[in-house]
């Protein structure tokens, strides 16, 4: 895709992005309608309504570009680029009324080198948005550009002692995933300074872009909670590793900000 048409494809995704997270504004505090839930997940009306928002304001600017978002997908599978779109990152966290949960929405596209592609589909991230409405906190990137928070450049942080480290982890949803997780998190809390564990993988990759968090890791996280913001830690000078692992869409991931890589390793 052209640089030019990556720029505006950014600004689409800006536009669809604060538009979506107005609603999540408005509805922070209402009661909000469960349209199904497991002991460690919700999925809310309100999930698919700003999901449909999201994709009428990107599908008619560009047409040709499918959708593939956390409740459902849109246009043709396989096609040269797609959105990766998590209408609400942080559901659980919304429906209880946490002002901490986002917007995520990434550009990608397909692979020249499928097995150099960053994701086991053959994609990689050409531009990405998280929009976090209640501090009114935007981050932007496209490949081989800068990272930006309300327009102003960002840089993960140069912390390389572990026992200074602030690592943010994610417990997913999946017994395996807490299973694998929770030893993990066992011998990390003694070797950092702090553990943070928010509920919004967007935000934890936005935040190791802004050296807020110096790591994110979590194990069975899925692609449309990860592709906006793992470019964003990418061009904030971090690192993303990121493997998949069974499941929809599925992968176990470490965000750092590079020094740190060797002294962390990821739940199997
Ligand atoms: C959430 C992630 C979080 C993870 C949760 C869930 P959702 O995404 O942001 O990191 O621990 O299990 O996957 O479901 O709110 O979009």
């Amino acid at each position: 895709m052209k640089p030019s048409e990556q720029r505006r494809a950014l600004d689409c995704a800006v536009k669809a992005a604060r538009a979506a997270g107005k609603i999540m504004r408005a509805n922070l505090s209402s009661s909000k309608t469960v349209s199904s839930s497991t002991q460690h997940d919700i999925k809310l009306e309100l999930d698919v309504r700003c999901q449909k928002l999201i994709e009428n304001s990107l599908r008619t600017p560009f047409p040709d570009v499918a959708l593939l978002g956390e409740e459902g997908v849109a246009g043709e599978a396989g096609a040269a680029q797609r959105w990766v779109v998590d209408p609400i990152d942080g559901t659980v966290n919304f429906t209880y009324g946490i002002p901490h949960a986002c917007v995520s929405i990434a550009l990608q596209e397909r692979s020249a080198d499928p097995k150099s592609a960053g994701f086991k589909d053959g994609y990689e991230t050409l531009a990405g948005v998280v929009y976090d409405p209640f501090c009114d906190e935007l981050w932007t990137a496209i490949r081989g550009g800068s990272a930006r928070l309300n327009g102003k450049v960002i840089h993960v942080s140069k912390r390389k002692k572990l026992d200074e480290a602030i690592v943010s982890i994610g417990f997913a949803k999946s017994y395996e995933s807490l299973r694998s997780t929770l030893p993990y998190f066992n011998k990390l809390v003694h070797r950092v300074r702090k553990i943070r564990m928010m509920g919004a993988a967007a935000l934890a990759l936005t935040y190791v872009a802004t050296g807020r968090f110096d790591a994110y890791i979590e194990r069975g996280i899925r692609l449309w909670d990860i592709a906006a913001g793992g470019l964003i830690v990418e061009c904030a000078g971090g690192e993303f590793w990121r493997e998949s692992i069974p499941g929809e869409h599925a992968y176990r991931m470490i965000a750092s900000n590079s020094l740190l890589r060797r002294a962390l390793r990821v739940p199997v």
